[in-house]
């Protein structure tokens, strides 16, 4: 056990109406992220509330503050979140908590998006044994477990995030066969699977699905929401949520494509045969689950219709009624008890909408729900949405990561990302002209395997793989990409649809995985599912391996650093410098040992600040390629030349002192 800082904040329960106070509200872990989040949406400071006036103000104030006009749908359903919830818990009572040592605090995970990762057969298509091919590539990286986005048989209308049968390997992927030797593989080389859980829904061409349609008496016929008459709820894939069913005269319900029905985790024979299934997969040995919207399965009873400001602003209505639903914590309990704990099964979920303290009600470790979550509240800064064109300023990410770090707590583990299938790449967002291309995917990675939590890279990340220079749309492959053009072009002339597409297209971290500049991109001999732009000629894993300066060389030592640390891994951090901009400055250290990490968040030269905790250890740094001793701690710096006393574009620093 290591010792560790605690968190307090007095928190009571109570119940929660117009007249409440503001800061009362924030209080609350769900009132906390509520407000935060239409703060962020509407592009303005977090630190609004505490100010001491602002805080004093009645809950109906709000309206003032977001400069719009609320009604009280909003007021009803945020009031509604609040009061429901059994989260008595104060998540920052917690004093004198210790880290529990943990393999998934201390692994590396890697993202395998398959059907773009390596092709074993030759049909264009990335497949299991073509991931088989690349484990020892992956082992010399330094990963420790993989998570694979879907493989189970699917008709891919969301590429496998639509389930036909989740226990079945996908054809285009492989066999059974194929699955148990890459498991074996795996374990072999000491590495981990974790298996992506998809069960807020199911492809309507599941039997489950087809046998509900079939008629009223059908078991099936309530595991999903099938009724008479819609609601007012959009789907993320454009358009309602609902799809008919002539058949039967039935709607059903599809939160994203309309081959993907939303499952009814009220009827609890659904809820058996998912455990059941998940079970199979934790006795045939899988590590864990990544569960894909897994803050989506719990609805309001009756759906009812979401509100019209809500739904603006978020840009889905409805969401209220299920992002954070009312049994949301019951399921994740019962899953944990009944499939994941006898097995020790390692759980991350995919929590869109979640933010810190809610995100802590999920994920503490005395709450037996989920080991970790996926925040995306820094994937876009405040006021942007991820079709906005603009460049993503790191600044933004200084603050959220400076507020998660401080205030997670340390029974809560952080899962820490820049990419995954459902982004474009990080870096373009930084640098939309990639001057400094591979300055800046040396720093982000010094930053992602330097602070705490677990870092989970994306495939081809640890290459420096950028967006796509995608010319029309018809190189665009995903669901999301093609109806939202769609829609869009309804609204706006051709030319502005596409260059939103453009900027938020899920298929920018779709295209083949780089190995080599071979046509097919060394991925596969035929003509690859998606396009490549070229940029494998100049960006590839054939290349970046023989050069010992590459952005892969750079994310190999940086692994390596990090597993040899623990102070890198169980360590405190300490943030200096907070109000310093565009200059981002912390320690990690454990036992006496101390890491100090440097980085410059711009693209333009920075002064080193004269008081940094440990100035002289800075002195008299003149060159990289002298003794360790001369360079007086520097452990790694993304710039191979000479040591300056400023730091050049993106230039990151780590020190140990
Ligand atoms: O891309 C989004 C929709 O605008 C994201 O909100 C995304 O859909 C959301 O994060 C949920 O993602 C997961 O579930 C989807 C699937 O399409 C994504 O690939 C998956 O990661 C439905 O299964």
């Amino acid at each position: 056990m290591i010792e560790t800082r605690a968190f307090e904040r007095s928190w009571e329960p109570k119940m929660y109406t117009l007249k409440s106070k503001l800061r009362d509200l924030y209080r609350h872990p769900v009132g906390y992220d509520v407000i935060n989040k239409i703060l962020l949406q509407a592009g303005l400071s977090k630190g609004l509330i505490e100010n001491p006036v602002i805080g004093a103000l009645p809950l109906s104030f709000l309206n003032r503050i977001a400069g719009k006009k609320l009604g009280n749908g909003f007021f009803d359903a945020l009031l509604a979140l609040l009061n429901q919830s059994n989260d008595r818990l104060d998540p920052y009572s917690s004093k004198d908590k210790k880290i529990t040592p943990t393999w998934w605090k201390e692994a590396v995970f890697y993202q395998i998006y398959p059907r773009s990762f390596m092709d074993g057969n030759g049909d264009g298509v990335g497949d299991l044994p073509g991931i088989i091919s690349k484990l020892d590539y992956l082992k010399e990286l330094g990963v420790d477990a993989l998570w694979l986005s879907p493989i189970y048989d699917s008709p891919g209308d969301d590429n496998g995030y639509d389930i036909r049968d989740y226990q079945k390997i996908d054809s285009q992927f492989g066999t059974m066969e194929d699955f148990d030797l890459l498991l074996t593989e795996l374990h072999a080389r000491n590495m981990r699977l974790v298996m992506d859980l998809v069960v807020n829904h199911t492809s309507d061409e599941h039997h489950w699905f087809k046998e509900a349609l079939k008629s009223s008496e059908s078991t099936y016929r309530d595991y999903y929401f099938l009724r008479k008459e819609p609601n007012n709820w959009t789907s993320f894939f454009s358009g309602s949520a609902w799809n008919h069913y002539p058949e039967e005269d039935l709607w059903g319900l599809h939160l994203f494509s309309k081959k993907q029905m939303d499952l009814n985790w009220e009827n609890p024979k659904l809820r058996q045969d998912i455990y059941q299934m998940i079970r199979w997969w934790l006795e045939k040995g899988v590590d864990g689950f990544r569960l894909d919207v897994i803050n989506y399965i719990s609805k309001e009873t009756g759906l009812p219709d979401g509100d019209s400001f809500i739904g603006n602003l978020m840009g889905f209505t409805g969401i209220e009624h299920y992002f954070y639903g009312p049994k949301l914590h019951n399921h994740l309990q019962e899953i944990q008890k009944e499939a994941f704990t006898p097995y020790q099964a390692f759980s991350v979920g995919e929590t869109p909408g979640i933010g810190m303290k809610m995100g802590k009600l999920l994920t503490d470790d005395s709450r037996g729900e989920l080991n970790m979550m996926f925040s995306f509240d820094h994937l876009e800064t405040s006021g942007h949405a991820r079709f906005d064109q603009y460049e993503y300023d790191l600044n933004y990410y200084k603050s959220y990561i400076m507020d998660w770090m401080e205030n997670f707590a340390d029974t809560s583990w952080m899962s820490l990302f820049y990419d995954n299938h459902d982004n474009p790449r990080m870096l373009s967002k930084v640098d939309h002209t990639h001057t400094h291309r591979q300055e800046l995917a040396k720093m982000l990675a010094m930053i992602q395997m330097t602070l705490k939590g677990t870092p989970f890279l994306y495939q081809g990340q640890e290459l420096g793989m950028i967006n796509k220079d995608f010319h029309e749309i018809s190189n665009f492959r995903d669901v999301e990409s093609i109806n939202k053009y769609k829609e869009l072009c309804e609204k706006m002339p051709k030319e502005e649809a596409f260059l939103q597409i453009l900027a938020g297209s899920r298929d920018h971290a779709r295209t083949p995985m780089q190995w080599s500049a071979k046509p097919g991109c060394g991925f596969s001999n035929a003509v690859p599912w998606i396009d490549s732009d070229g940029d494998e000629l100049v960006c590839n894993a054939e290349i970046q391996m023989q050069d010992s300066e590459s952005v892969l060389s750079f994310y190999r030592d940086l692994i390596a650093l990090r597993r040899k640390t623990p102070a890198l891994i169980y360590g405190d951090i300490e943030f200096t410098h907070k109000k310093r901009k565009d200059i981002l400055i912390y320690t990690r250290y454990l036992e006496g040992e101390t890491y100090l990490i440097i980085c410059n968040l711009s693209n333009d030269e920075q002064k080193l600040p004269g008081n940094v905790p440990v100035s002289e250890s800075l002195e008299g740094l003149e060159s990289l390629s002298a003794s360790a001793d001369e360079r007086k701690g520097l452990v790694l710096c993304n710039y191979p030349a000479k040591v300056m006393k400023s730091l050049r574009a993106y230039e990151g620093r780590v020190y140990r002192i």
